[in-house]
């Protein structure tokens, strides 16, 4: 995935809409996947247990004034954000994409170290701090296009293991799953954001 590639799923987790856990309770296309959703423990490690190589590439790696939703999703009083966009990959395949937005205040206190992560996993870091809670946990569903992807991202998606033909299905849709929650070290919070892309282990939904 390009830089470009994974900033066009940044855009749609970014504007996605997001829910609480119990709109979704009782679907049927929920339930099969809710256990990688509410995953509470790190994702990372949890890819890693269903594939050999989990590999994390870093795409943005900086300081952003952030738009004032998420401020207020975080109750952070200042509007200056580190952040950090990945893709993880299973087994060389595109599996998420994440954003971390941390607020630049938290970076001085709790977070020091996540601004040299590089391609270290972040779950390393946090899931290893005693003191680490997760709130606030929010699903979303985002739709995309078959047409809205290049020929080029398809492949990137999809390679062998599709059974969707690009031009056959162009007018139909892929539906992706999301999520997003509050991580807090003390009084540190700051916001992760997924997207499991189509041939992660979660799946996706096609009509
Ligand atoms: C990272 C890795 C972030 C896996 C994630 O969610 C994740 C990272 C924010 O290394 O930045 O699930």
């Amino acid at each position: 995935m390009t830089d470009i590639d994974n900033a066009f799923f940044q855009e749609r987790l970014a504007a996605a809409e997001y829910f609480s856990i119990d709109q979704f309770a009782g679907r049927e296309e929920f339930e099969k996947v809710k256990s990688w959703l509410l995953e509470m423990g790190s994702l990372t490690k949890r890819f890693e247990q269903a594939t050999a190589s989990v590999k994390i590439v870093p795409h943005v790696e900086h300081f952003i004034t952030v738009k004032s939703d998420v401020q207020h999703f975080l109750e952070a009083e200042a509007s200056i954000f580190w952040q950090r966009d990945i893709t993880l990959y299973g087994n060389d395949m595109p599996w998420l994409i994440a954003r971390t937005l941390v607020p630049k205040k938290a970076l001085l206190d709790d977070y020091h170290k996540l601004v040299d992560l590089g391609t270290v996993p972040l779950g390393r870091y946090l899931f290893s701090h005693p003191t680490l809670q997760r709130t606030q946990f929010e699903i979303a569903e985002i739709s995309i296009k078959i047409n809205e992807l290049s020929k080029d991202l398809f492949q990137k998606l999809f390679r062998n293991e599709s059974t969707i033909h690009p031009y056959q299905a162009s007018h139909k849709s892929i539906h992706l799953w999301a999520r997003r929650s509050i991580l807090q070290i003390n009084d540190s919070k700051l916001l992760l954001s997924e997207l499991f892309l189509p041939i992660s282990p979660i799946g996706f939904n096609f009509y």
